[in-house]
């Protein structure tokens, strides 16, 4: 596993909202991760666990863009291990230049044969919180290309987007009715090795074509939102005690739910 960073390639990040890291785990790693995660993903029926459908399962659409479940370390030991490791804490936190970061939530990401695109979106304005700090970690299970459903970003636009959305449609360009002066931002496809992974803000826009191929495209990915980060009144991946518990406002600081993955005062190096 990829443990260190340069500062350069922290201020690519810092620059353009995202970054591909080549051969992040090993193939023997990335192997073992790909194992875990099926595993994990077939266990689960539910997107959410304890929450029926998330509200989106059952919509003809979405349901074809991705095999999505959330929070897959909540329910399997192999991917909790791996997505502890504090060396992941530890490099999402430099890229993010953060000094404690929790798990948000983490997810299998399986694109079927002839699933549909993943529409332009950004992360954000769906979640719990809201901060222009939190980072997405994407690793491919296998060799992901523009044809099996790369992930596309547009760098920069972490720094002018806001917090109002389109949700996930059909209509790959939704996003540019709100963003109308991101339209004319040439795009980076980021075709992927098994193994290699991307980071990015959770502001950045990104999207990834429709699978082409008769294989299915596995990626896992995780969400780590800087310590501090407060509940913003959208329910999103919480379960339901948590969520009853909550009212805006307050410190999202479940230690059981959103474990620190890295802090620099509890000497996490
Ligand atoms: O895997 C995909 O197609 C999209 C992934 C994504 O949107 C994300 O990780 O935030
Ligand atoms: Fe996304």
């Amino acid at each position: 596993m990829i443990a260190d960073i340069t500062e350069g390639l922290i201020q690519e990040y810092q620059r353009d909202g995202f970054l591909k890291i080549a051969s992040f785990l090993d193939a023997e790693e990335t192997a073992q991760l790909r194992h875990a995660v099926e595993i994990a993903v077939s266990e689960r029926s539910e997107r959410i666990p304890g929450f029926a459908d998330g509200g989106i399962i059952g919509d003809e659409y979405y349901d074809n863009v991705f095999k999505q479940r959330v929070n897959l370390w909540r329910t399997n030991d192999a991917v909790r291990r791996f997505i502890l490791d504090a060396r992941i804490g530890r490099l999402a936190a430099r890229l993010a230049q953060q000094d404690a970061l929790r798990l948000y939530h983490d997810q299998g990401l399986f694109k079927a044969p002839w699933a549909n695109a993943t529409s332009w979106h950004i992360d954000c304005p769906y979640w719990a919180f809201h901060s222009r700090d939190a980072i997405s970690l994407w690793i491919a299970l296998e060799d992901v290309t523009m044809q099996s459903g790369a992930l596309y970003f547009m760098p920069g636009t972490h720094r002018s987007a806001r917090f109002d959305n389109v949700m996930i449609g059909p209509n790959v360009g939704d996003l540019f009715r709100v963003y109308p002066e991101w339209a004319s931002i040439p795009a980076t496809c980021v075709q992927m090795k098994a193994g290699d992974a991307s980071f990015h803000n959770g502001l950045t826009a990104h999207a990834a074509g429709p699978n082409m191929t008769p294989g299915t495209r596995h990626a896992y990915a995780a969400i780590f939102m800087p310590d501090g980060s407060r509940f913003n009144g959208a329910r999103n991946v919480l379960p339901q005690k948590l969520f009853d518990a909550l009212r805006p406002g307050d410190l999202l600081s479940d230690d059981d739910f959103s474990p620190v993955v890295f802090s620099h005062d509890q000497g996490h190096h």
